[in-house]
């Protein structure tokens, strides 16, 4: 082996240890560059007789281009072990599940809700809609809430700092009934001509659902909760209508027949005379308690002149209910504040 071939070999062997481009590139200025053994080898070429020169610059040239061969061959080495490795790096098992997006869901509250509206349509009943910030004599006036009532205050009703025309704070409707002194009020502009003539006035009968808020936050109370209120107003609608109503509307939305239910004698401002609607299932988890599911009573013929209606002619009846309520004996809930924290582990079970 001539000194030509060791050099061959030892730079093969330098170019196969390199692991990186850069130690590469530093066994290739050993060989190949400026001063570089072979560029000496190269260089020496001067000095020898012209006969050597010619078959000696043969044999160099041979060698460099074994060298710069070998070069090339490391690089390409190099480049497809740097790929391999970043393919490593980056490889997708593309036989584990897709990560799917939820699903999503409604909340049971608006579940409920839709419930409610249902069953009430197919007893006819519209469903009315209205704000939620409204104006003093909307929410209170309205409604025969004395000027000094408690409801009223600032510590059961949350005011907005801007007034209304009559100069008096904008509030967050504290119940739902705005929206159905609205309702009553647009019927009556409405039909108008035949109530000024004495004819038959179509009946209001609508649902009122919607957010409502009070100053008030415990384990039973949220200062945001719902309400579904109801209003049947005719020439001559009675507790006996009011009954038929609420039972039907009981027996469909718990889907059960096997309830009792009692009107118990309240009081509230808008209504005359009042009484709660309790029920008492006689079997399953409940049975033998009674549950007061809604307030109700005949329009009081103060909010009944306030729907721009005569409340001698005009007479029906009014009930409130809560859906957040109504949701929790649905599904067996014992807490309300899970209804509002929404943490999908709970919500998610009635997707
Ligand atoms: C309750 C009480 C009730 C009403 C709401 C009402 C609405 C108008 C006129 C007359 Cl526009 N009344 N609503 C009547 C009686 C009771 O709700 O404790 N709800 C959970």
């Amino acid at each position: 082996m001539n000194d030509l071939d060791t050099l061959v070999q030892a730079a093969r062997a330098d170019f196969d240890a390199a692991h990186q481009g850069a130690e590469l590139e530093n066994a290739k200025a050993r060989y190949l560059g400026k001063s570089g053994s072979l560029t000496d080898l190269l260089k020496g070429l001067g000095a020898l007789p012209a006969a050597e020169k010619k078959s000696r610059g043969g044999e160099i040239n041979r060698a460099k281009a074994a060298i710069e061969a070998a070069l090339q061959a490391a690089r390409e080495r190099l480049a497809a072990e740097e790929l391999a490795a970043q393919l490593r790096a980056e490889a997708l098992d593309v036989t584990l599940p897709g990560r799917r997006r939820g699903t999503g869901g409604l909340h049971p509250v608006s579940r409920t809700i839709e419930r409610i509206e249902a069953i009430f349509a197919s007893m006819g009943f519209d469903v009315a809609e209205g704000p939620e910030i409204e104006t003093d004599w909307m929410s209170f006036t309205a409604l025969n809430n004395p000027e000094n009532h408690p409801a009223r205050s600032m510590q059961d009703t949350f005011y907005v700092d801007i007034k209304d025309n009559q100069g008096r704070w904008l509030n967050l409707r504290p119940h739902t009934s705005p929206m159905q002194v609205r309702y009553a009020r647009a019927h009556a502009a409405r039909h108008a001509r035949d109530i000024a003539d004495g004819s038959p006035m179509p009946e209001i009968r609508v649902i009122a659902p919607g957010r409502t808020y009070r100053v008030d936050s415990d384990a039973t109370h949220s200062p945001m909760f719902h309400q579904c209120e109801g209003l049947w107003m005719g020439e001559n609608i009675s507790f006996k209508d009011l009954k038929v109503v609420f039972t039907s509307f009981v027996r469909e939305f718990f889907e059960t027949d096997d309830f009792d239910l009692r009107f118990r004698p309240s009081f509230f401002p808008f209504t005359e005379p009042s009484a709660e609607i309790d029920i008492a299932f006689r079997s399953g988890p409940l049975a033998g308690r009674w549950l007061e599911v809604a307030g109700s009573g005949q329009v009081h013929p103060n909010v009944v002149r306030n729907y721009g209606l005569d409340p001698e002619r005009h007479i029906g009846f009014a009930f409130g209910m809560g859906p957040d309520r109504l949701a929790m004996l649905r599904y067996g809930i014992d807490d309300l504040r899970l209804m509002f924290d929404g943490d999908l582990r709970f919500l998610s079970q009635f997707n």
